[in-house]
């Protein structure tokens, strides 16, 4: 069904989260009884330095007041396809009840998430995340799904990835530019999983995914933040690869959410079995799997209360 169609039959049911810094609003609703969520982000400015005049982007103004120097207004800004969205609007449908919970607003929670925890807790529940919840990863891997758009592809089963535009990303606006990298090696599921034996791995990753996106675009190697996720939404090892100048992505880059690359890379250096051997403090919503496991939240609890 195309995109047209499944918005006009969406039927709102309750706004999940609006948030006035990102500008972005995610709603709930149903398409033909099954749950749909739809996200609307208001893009940002594309401005061509060479030839920008902010007259002519202006449709309409009104002053609202003035005073001195000071002037300030309404207006409605001049937006066109493809090169000037005024939006971007993701669907997921039909969507799951895991999709749900990730989109609203939560309260979050500070883990420390001790080898102990991993092993009890967080491996069988990532185990348990796998299969469905990541299709559209193996569809982009092994089924050609989005491979118009490839960045690049190397098929090596051990040492390949697919690089491609981020569904986060509008394709258009390089300040936003956010490109997701895709290890074909179903053997990585997290951090955790990641020893020095994964050094040079990674390393290699890491120069191709630096060459390949500087040679695309107009963005420069030290213009890139390159990080990973722990926890990660999906349970397939990807990496972020995104404009350092980009700063609207709700958690995307907080503390306690990201890991550069480059340190996860030094770290294995270090101590070969880093990701195994220690704590890993993060964050994570009250909606979130774990969250849900009442051995879990007593374990990192107790992490509390022996302090
Ligand atoms: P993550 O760290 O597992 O979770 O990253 P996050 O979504 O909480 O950041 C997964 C990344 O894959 C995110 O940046 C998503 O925007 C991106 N992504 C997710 N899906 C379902 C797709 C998809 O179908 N296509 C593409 N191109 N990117 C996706």
């Amino acid at each position: 069904r195309s995109l047209e169609e499944l918005l006009s039959n969406f039927q709102f049911q309750k706004v999940l989260k609006n948030d006035p810094k990102e500008k972005t609003l995610v709603i709930l609703g149903l398409i033909d009884d099954n749950d749909a969520i739809v996200f609307l982000e208001k893009s940002h400015f594309n401005v061509d330095q060479g030839s920008f005049k902010v007259g002519d982007i202006i449709k309409e103004i009104r002053l609202i007041n003035n005073n001195d120097v000071y002037f300030w207004s309404s207006a409605l800004i001049k937006h066109s396809l493809p090169d000037t969205p005024s939006g971007k609007v993701n669907i997921i449908y039909p969507a799951t009840e895991a999709h749900i919970k990730k989109y609203e607003e939560q309260r979050v929670h500070y883990i420390t998430e001790t080898p102990e925890m991993y092993a009890t807790y967080v491996k069988p529940y990532i185990e348990s995340m796998k299969g469905d919840r990541i299709k559209w990863v193996y569809n982009i891997l092994f089924h050609g799904k989005e491979s118009e758009t490839f960045v690049y592809h190397d098929k090596d089963p051990d040492s390949g990835f697919v690089l491609l535009p981020d569904m986060k990303w509008d394709k258009v606006n390089m300040d936003s530019l956010y490109l997701c990298c895709i290890v074909n090696r179903c053997d990585i599921s997290s951090i955790r999983d990641l020893n020095s034996s994964h050094i040079s791995f990674l390393e290699n990753l890491k120069r191709k995914i630096i060459a390949i996106t500087c040679a695309t675009y107009p963005i420069k190697p030290d213009e890139l933040r390159i990080f990973v996720h722990y926890q990660p939404s999906y349970y397939h090892f990807h990496i972020h690869v995104v404009n350092l100048m980009h700063q609207g992505l709700g958690n995307g880059i907080a503390a306690g959410r990201a890991i550069l690359l480059d340190d996860v890379i030094e770290n294995l250096k270090l101590v070969p079995e880093y990701y195994q051997v220690r704590n890993l403090n993060y964050f994570i919503g009250e909606n979130h799997g774990l969250w849900s496991i009442e051995g879990f939240r007593e374990e990192n609890a107790k992490g509390y209360s022996s302090n």
